[in-house]
């Protein structure tokens, strides 16, 4: 009661005060529209007298509502609609077959495809007025989202002549959700698709879903869990999506849903699931045709198939490419597609896990049909702090290849841990694969240039959910604006889409964009040395992945636990990926594979080395080792410094929030640190450098804390 009492004079006051920050909870995440600094919004005013939207589809009809909305917000007032223009400063929008003001301007739409769109300050019966144009309706409304971030971010509206086209063609989240509203993988609450009440209760977030979506140009959405319930596939489960669809339709985003590939023996009553029967392939077509009566712009499915558990062709001695094709076959004809995911390895198999998806996929290139395309994580193994790139990426030249990055951050700290995924997406995306020469790279491959493909994507497992802030952490919103916008231009800079996402989402006053944007940016670093520097990987805690656990051995199979593969002994620790070793760097073209084995920060991945092996700083590994991981903990420290002193540029609560996460970051990345060095130093058996403190316990008390209710499983 006192806490409550306290709270509300706290926020009397801040509202008090002329021009403070209102309490904000992250709810409008980087839509929030708050008005503008009194100087400038005449300037703006001045360019948005009136609304002209011809036209009356629903996604005009959210377009405009969307301006509107935000213009009322940031300007304080409602420009008027008009059905033509009749004032200066006009917003005109439109296709050239919506609107005949568009249309007489013949604007260069050819070249951008149904997604681009043009923003342009041009005359209109001698008047003077902004236009947004594109070939589609969609194209106009994220052409609106384009204008408005450009107020919101205080940009010039004067002499726009911007044309903007995704590279990439599938912009699509992959939620971890499933039917019992759990998240796997998931640190941001429940699932938002409340399948329960599913399809006469329609939850308001979905529509502001599909607003934040639709911002970022993602275009497509699917809505189970990968390791899915073949009950999604049934009549009930239909119309649930359908309702989901129904509500996302407007806003250009396509519903698609993971199949399980047993689901015509699990709900289908038939023996088999082989995808060369023809009752199976009988089966998936008549399912097929059942979703698109539903749903009739249905994306199409996901499927994880003999991975991790999973059922799949090779249950029937069938490939990969067997099982694509024949669900491809279903959609086609509706025009959908497939997205088969190369995240395969078995523990049967004696081979470094992560060779076995190139080993898997190389061969059957060219065996898919051209409706399929293959999803492939952003490294080898799984979603680590860091990894090099997948070696598939270049190495496929007749299947279309697409990115899946993990936006939950189910091994980078859950959502109390400040880490920023710009960096690691772009290092990926502008890492060159050397396939067809220098510069071809890993987001050349994903935009389909180095091969020509048409057909190209990328996914993100998502990280929203029922939170109020939808992401876990006002930070972690980063993330999924982050992977928006990379998926519409994989060539994006993380550094300047840091700085948007700041500016949009907390204060344009570069007093705050300044530190916040730099501290973003150096986080992942940060988290990798905490965590896994020069190359460890795969060291977390068992099956929840919560915390340290470099000790972690035996239990089912090998390829799940850490020594496999930090390999540490008295002799020394890494894992051999050269020729004397797995030999995995051979899985790239020469000059890549040379360049990532060079490169320290992949040491302990490709490499075996003693304990004194000498690093660039001179140092032993055994020093460094201890020096990274000290230095990690100091920079969290760091950006709780950063972060206290923005305190004046932020409202309370949100302040608040990220404070205390901060502070558990800086907590769980000193458990990071000490436990690893106590373990470590059982092989290493070195002293600690000069001037580094010891971990405070030993080993055994680190090995002995457990975890039975961390999120996420
Ligand atoms: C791993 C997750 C597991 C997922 C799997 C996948 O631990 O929960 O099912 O990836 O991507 O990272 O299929």
């Amino acid at each position: 009661m006192k806490r409550l009492v306290l709270m509300a004079a706290a926020a009397t006051s801040v509202l008090g005060s002329a021009g403070a920050v209102r309490a904000e909870d992250g709810y409008d995440l980087w839509l929030r529209y708050r008005p503008v600094e009194a100087a400038q919004a005449q300037g703006y005013r001045a360019l948005a007298t009136e609304l002209v939207a011809e036209g009356g589809s629903p996604t005009l009809a959210v377009a405009r509502a969307e301006l509107a909305r935000g213009l009322s917000g940031l300007l304080g007032a409602e420009p008027p609609a008009t059905p033509t223009v009749s004032r200066d400063g006009a917003i005109v929008l439109g296709t050239p077959a919506s609107s005949k003001a568009v249309a007489g301007l013949k604007l260069p739409l050819e070249r951008l495809g149904p997604d681009g769109y043009v923003i342009r300050s041009v005359t209109l019966g001698g008047r003077r007025a902004t236009v947004i144009a594109a070939n589609s309706d969609v194209g106009v409304l994220y052409g609106t989202f384009d204008l408005l971030r450009r107020i919101q971010t205080r940009r010039p509206l004067a002499d726009l002549d911007v044309a903007e086209a995704p590279k990439v063609t599938l912009r699509v989240l992959n939620h971890w959700d499933n039917l019992d509203r759990s998240v796997e993988r998931g640190y941001s609450g429940q699932s938002i698709w409340d399948w329960w009440k599913l399809p006469d209760a329609i939850d308001a977030r979905y529509v502001d879903y599909a607003r934040a979506n639709a911002s970022l140009g993602i275009n497509g959405t699917v809505l189970n869990n990968v390791n899915a319930k073949a009950d999604s596939l049934t009549a009930p489960y239909i119309a649930k999506a359908a309702a989901v669809a129904d509500v996302l339709r407007p806003y250009g985003i396509k519903v698609y849903l993971s199949a399980r590939f047993s689901a015509p023996i699990d709900i289908g009553g038939l023996k088999t699931s082989d995808p060369l029967d023809p009752a199976v392939r009988a089966w998936w077509k008549a399912k097929a045709d059942e979703i698109y009566r539903a749903i009739p712009d249905f994306g199409g499915f996901l499927v994880k198939a003999n991975s991790e558990g999973q059922p799949g062709p090779q249950d029937y001695g069938r490939t990969h490419a067997d099982g694509a094709n024949m669900l491809g076959e279903a959609v086609a004809p509706h025009g959908g597609v497939v997205m088969w995911r190369a995240f395969v390895y078995s523990h049967e198999q004696p081979e470094d896990r992560i060779k076995q998806a190139y080993n898997e996929f190389v061969p059957l290139d060219g065996k898919f049909r051209d409706n399929v395309i293959v999803q492939v994580k952003n490294g080898p193994l799984d979603f680590q702090p860091r990894e090099p790139f997948h070696p598939l990426f270049g190495a496929t030249p007749k299947t279309p290849l697409m990115m899946e990055f993990q936006i939950t951050k189910e091994y980078l700290g859950f959502a109390t841990h400040l880490v920023y995924q710009g960096p690691l997406y772009e290092e990926t995306l502008q890492a060159d694969t050397w396939r067809k020469g220098r510069g071809a790279t890993v987001a050349k491959v994903v935009d389909g240039s180095v091969y020509g493909h048409k057909l190209t994507g990328m996914a993100g497992v998502a990280n929203v959910g029922s939170d109020r802030n939808w992401s876990g952490s006002h930070f972690d919103q980063a993330n999924w604006y982050a992977f928006g916008r990379l998926a519409w231009d994989p060539h994006g800079s993380s550094r300047a889409i840091a700085e948007e996402w700041a500016r949009l989402t907390f204060s344009n006053d570069p007093a705050f964009v300044r530190p916040v944007v730099d501290m973003m940016v150096a986080s992942r670093e940060t988290m990798v040395n905490y965590m896994t520097p020069l190359g460890l990987h795969h060291i977390m805690g068992r099956s929840h992945h919560y915390g340290p656990g470099p000790w972690v051995a035996g239990g089912e199979r090998a390829d799940w636990t850490s020594v496999y593969y930090h390999r540490a002994s008295p002799e020394g620790i890494g894992f051999d990926r050269m020729a004397t070793g797995s030999n995995a760097v051979a899985q790239y073209a020469p000059q890549a594979g040379r360049a990532l084995a060079a490169d320290e920060k992949n040491l302990l991945w490709f490499h075996r080395v003693d304990w004194d092996h000498k690093v660039a700083s001179g140092r032993t590994l055994w020093d460094e080792l201890v020096v990274r991981y000290s230095q990690g903990v100091q920079e969290v420290a760091a950006m709780r410094r950063t972060w206290a002193a923005m305190a004046a540029h932020v409202d309370p609560q949100r302040h608040a929030d990220v404070a205390a996460y901060l502070a558990i970051q800086e907590k769980e990345a000193q458990w990071w640190r000490d436990a690893c060095i106590a373990y470590f130093q059982q092989f290493s058996k070195r002293p600690m450098p000069a001037g580094y403190a010891p971990p405070p316990h030993p080993v055994s008390y680190y090995e002995a804390l457990n975890f039975p209710y961390a999120p996420g499983i």
